[in-house]
């Protein structure tokens, strides 16, 4: 899929600042992803940050946004499933970070053509901890990974790369509320503290081409957002009710499938 867009990609493993949401977006998005955590009792934590777009229609509309997919469509071509999402609030005072690390690390996919888009709700700048990358960095392979299980992570295992990260290579992505970064699945990234004074509220989308295979065993499955099933996942069913008891088994199951106790541990 030739475009100045996807050659930007796959030269650099990132694009940074895309305009997809409009402001009335962003304020039904935020006020719906509140609503969410009233309803949980407090902020989101464990197993709801992870595929909550099998619980929550809002969020199915979010992963199946025409501009979000535009860009996607534009990478992996017309065929594409969403196989993760993850709601990242980072509030200020709490310490939470990601250190340097590649999604594919235990994920196993084959091709590794896979992406997060992640769109902003809030801004999301240097002093709240913005997502950062190094760039260039899809094309160096896979690295080895130590799992910290640190209190302050908001990785699931606590995961890094324990070798420093060549600060001239080091982007952020700085972004107001209704844009996003998209990076590789390959793209060493991480993420700082929040040191400002409100909120920094993200969420990735995870996105694969759906001809894409998972390495045996892993036993992800996946949602059908566009074009075609090429039969490699099992495929995921679209909420209709919010937390209806179809959408809470769909979920279990999905989040499951990679370990529950893991999924609750990952705050
Ligand atoms: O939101 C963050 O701070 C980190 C995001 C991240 O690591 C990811 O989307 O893979």
């Amino acid at each position: 899929m030739e475009s100045k867009l996807s050659n930007n990609f796959s030269r650099d493993g990132y694009l940074t600042g895309l305009d997809v949401l409009t402001d009335e977006e962003v304020a039904y998005f935020l006020k719906s992803f509140l609503a969410y955590e009233e309803r949980l009792g407090g902020k989101v934590t464990g197993a709801y940050r992870f595929k909550s777009h099998l619980l929550l229609p809002w969020m199915y509309k979010l992963v199946t946004h025409p501009k979000i997919l535009e860009i996607v469509k534009q990478i992996f071509g017309p065929d594409i499933l969403c196989w993760s999402t993850d709601l990242f609030p980072k509030d200020p005072g709490t310490g939470k970070e990601c250190a340097w690390h590649q999604d594919a690390t235990y994920v196993g996919m084959d091709p590794p053509d896979a992406l997060t888009v992640w769109v902003a709700l809030t801004e999301s700048n240097l002093q709240n901890g913005c997502v950062q990358f190094s760039k260039e960095s899809h094309l160096k392979g896979q690295m080895e990974h130590t799992k910290t299980f640190a209190d302050n992570s908001m990785l699931l295992y606590g995961q890094e790369i324990p070798v420093d990260v060549d600060k001239s290579t080091v982007v952020h992505a700085v972004l107001k509320p209704g844009q996003a970064s998209v990076h590789h699945i390959m793209t060493v990234h991480a993420s700082g503290p929040n040191k400002g004074d409100g909120r920094r509220i993200g969420i990735a989308v995870r996105y694969c081409g759906a001809y894409i295979k998972q390495q045996q065993g892993i036993g992800d499955s996946a949602m059908l957002v566009c074009g075609k099933d090429h039969g490699n996942f099992p495929l995921e069913p679209t909420p209709v009710v919010e937390f209806g008891p179809d959408e809470v088994e769909a979920h279990k199951k999905a989040v499951g499938a990679v370990g529950p106790e893991d999924r609750i541990k990952a705050q």
